[in-house]
């Protein structure tokens, strides 16, 4: 796996990621791009940069984990596994069509890399959590991420696994929460308060570490901090402040873009937008 170092490198992955993501919604005429929009920077640092993988040697046991719990943003997801290598970029076109493999939500069955089928809003890190379990009973030092969305923090089973992930101190696992503040239909704070969400993770005995989740450079740092923390036995959660939509000037904080398609005239605006970034 080529790793990028390079801020404006990773960056330049970014601005593809952010117009494959536009495309395929637009080209399926459904699909969830504000939460993939917010995503980008996490998941192409992470994938690029903090993460140890590789396509060409997927069997390799010790290979870091990933669980995208929030599972509706595949957008963001695909584009970034086409971009690292894990399939040719011309098949995100198939995104959302009948028999495609790259179905709405993540389905393990059709990807190797995969640790999970995901979608249902609140299991992903339970699963996560089993993992992780798993890793440390075979002595192996994989670490396993797991991204949530801040509106799924409403589903009452991520309060269960937080709990379960501190008692068994599975520090192996590192949460990451995209609080682009807004859900499905509306903002967190309207649909069901959880602030002030730092302290409620940090009286769950977690280290949070909160940073701007569009900031590359921030994010390296931050994901090297995670890592360092975790290797001293430390439960992290890195809480990535993020924009819904991130990038298109209609699209940003508003629960409207959650998972709506682009008509024609609203796809060259955006795109023109993505493009004179
Ligand atoms: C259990 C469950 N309930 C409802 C949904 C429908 N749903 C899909 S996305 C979403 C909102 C998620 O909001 P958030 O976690 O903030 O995601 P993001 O803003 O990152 O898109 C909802 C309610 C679901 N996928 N699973
Ligand atoms: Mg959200």
């Amino acid at each position: 796996m080529h790793r990028i170092d390079d801020v404006g490198e990773l960056a330049s992955v970014c601005r593809e990621v952010r117009r494959d993501i536009l495309l395929m919604v637009y080209n399926a005429g459904s699909g969830h791009i504000g939460g993939s929009f917010s995503a980008t920077e996490l998941l192409v640092t992470l994938f690029f940069n903090a993460m140890n993988h590789d396509p060409e040697h997927l069997a390799d046991k010790t290979r870091d984990r990933f669980i995208l719990s929030k599972g509706h943003c595949t957008p963001a997801y695909y584009a970034v596994l086409a971009h690292a290598g894990y399939f040719d970029p011309d098949e995100l076109l198939n995104f959302r069509k009948i028999n495609s493999r790259l179905q709405g939500h993540p389905d393990k069955s059709k990807f190797p890399l995969m640790e999970t089928t995901s979608g249902s809003l609140g299991q992903g890190l339970s699963i996560a959590a089993g993992k992780a379990f798993a890793l440390r009973l075979d002595n192996n030092s994989a670490k396993i991420y797991c991204m949530l969305g801040d509106g799924e923090l409403n589903e009452g089973q991520i309060w269960e696994s937080l709990a379960t992930i501190q008692k068994y101190n599975l520090s192996n696992l590192i949460i990451i929460v995209d609080n682009n503040k807004v859900q499905l239909d509306g903002s967190n704070i309207d649909v069901k308060n959880l602030e002030p969400l730092n302290a409620k993770f940090k009286a769950f005995n977690y280290e949070v570490l909160e940073v701007d989740g569009h900031d590359i450079n921030e994010l390296i740092n931050t994901y090297n901090f995670a890592k360092t923390l975790s290797d001293k036995g430390k439960n992290v959660i890195i809480l990535a402040n993020t924009i819904k939509g991130k990038g298109v000037s209609f699209m940003e904080n508003t629960a409207e873009w959650h998972g709506k398609a682009p008509n024609d005239e609203e796809y060259q605006k955006a795109l023109k937008e993505l493009e004179s970034e």
